[in-house]
């Protein structure tokens, strides 16, 4: 028997008191029980992730018990902490923000439950102790090749002087460090560029569109150049403001996207974004094989990267590999 009746009872009861009742897989089916603590629901890749982390659940026939916290860092313990009472034999958690976890990660060591990160890292001055293996972007990366768009669209364009407004995903996440930190390295010393302001919208479309308000607000429609957004949801948001105000988005106004989700490569296509930086939400198959891996007894990779690129408007658009997710 796999668990003991009254484990399962105390980890039901558990999460029915602190509100995140974790729905129990049938312990009996699964040699491999999955404890997957999702951040949200805030934007087409949030949703795409978790589509993606069960689907390979399944394929790989891995019981998966999913806590969503709705973008509430507190619900992500309480689910870690579920977990652990379950004895889940390995927890895959994507954090909201990159602190406040050491406590609740100590924890699922005292358990001796290995910790992956998916999608987001943690920051702490004994992270090392604390997961086992994180697979998910390169943010700084991406930033890069935002920066590097900007500049190959700069010298293509002959633009002088390009006054930048970033709209920032989630203060404190992994994503909107690492794509502000890549951006602003690969821009700086060119004195073309000029960051005029830098705001967040929390990775939400309708903050997206919150931003671009007050950004033209403050600035007039002459006072930007372009804008640097570090998901395709705010973008969209922000996009659906220049046009509502007679402004053409990526004419007028330059934009820079990162995610790759259908709608911003199909805006890109019709000559409403100029460039988007993928980010795959993909990454249950190596989740998944990274938990079969553990399971096994293998060596497993401490940080897995998947591949990506970018499209944009000075490149060819109509290559079949030009697809949002
Ligand atoms: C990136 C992921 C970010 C996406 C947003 O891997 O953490 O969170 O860019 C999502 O769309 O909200």
């Amino acid at each position: 028997m796999r668990k003991c009746a009254m484990m399962v009872l105390m980890a039901v009861l558990l999460g029915i008191l602190c509100g995140c009742a974790a729905k129990p897989a049938d312990p009996e089916s699964h040699a491999v029980v999955v404890g997957f603590s999702q951040l949200g629901a805030e934007s087409s890749w949030r949703i795409a992730n978790t589509k993606s982390v069960e689907a390979a659940a399944r394929e790989y026939g891995f019981g998966l018990m999913t806590e969503n916290a709705n973008q509430k860092q507190e619900k992500q313990i309480d689910a870690i902490r579920s977990f652990i009472a379950y004895q889940v034999d390995v927890i895959v958690f994507s954090p909201i923000v990159e602190t406040g976890w050491d406590n609740v990660l100590n924890e699922a060591k005292q358990a001796d439950i290995p910790v992956i990160l998916v999608d987001r890292m943690i920051a702490s001055e004994n992270a090392d102790a604390l997961y086992t293996a994180y697979i998910g972007a390169d943010f700084y990366a991406e930033g890069c090749r935002a920066g590097e768009y900007l500049i190959r669209k700069a010298d293509h364009d002959h633009l002088e002087h390009v006054r930048i407004a970033e709209i920032s995903g989630t203060p404190d996440s992994t994503p909107m460090r690492d794509r502000q930190r890549g951006f602003l390295d690969t821009i700086q010393g060119d004195s073309r560029f000029e960051v005029i302001d830098s705001i967040s919208g929390d990775f939400l479309r309708s903050k997206g569109e919150e931003c671009m308000t007050f950004l033209l607000g403050k600035y007039g429609r002459d006072g930007i150049d372009a804008v640097y957004s570090h998901n395709d949801s705010m973008t969209l948001g922000a996009l659906s403001v220049l046009e509502r105000n007679g402004i053409e988005p990526a004419r007028d106004i330059l934009l820079i996207t990162v995610d790759g989700e259908k709608e911003a490569v199909d805006a890109l296509k019709a000559g409403k974004i100029n460039c988007v930086v993928q980010c795959t939400p993909d990454l249950g198959d190596e989740v998944m094989q990274l938990v079969q891996d553990l399971k096994a007894g293998k060596e497993i990779p401490r940080v897995t990267h998947p591949k990506e690129g970018a499209f944009s408007d000075l490149d060819d658009l109509t290559d079949p590999s030009v697809e949002g997710f």
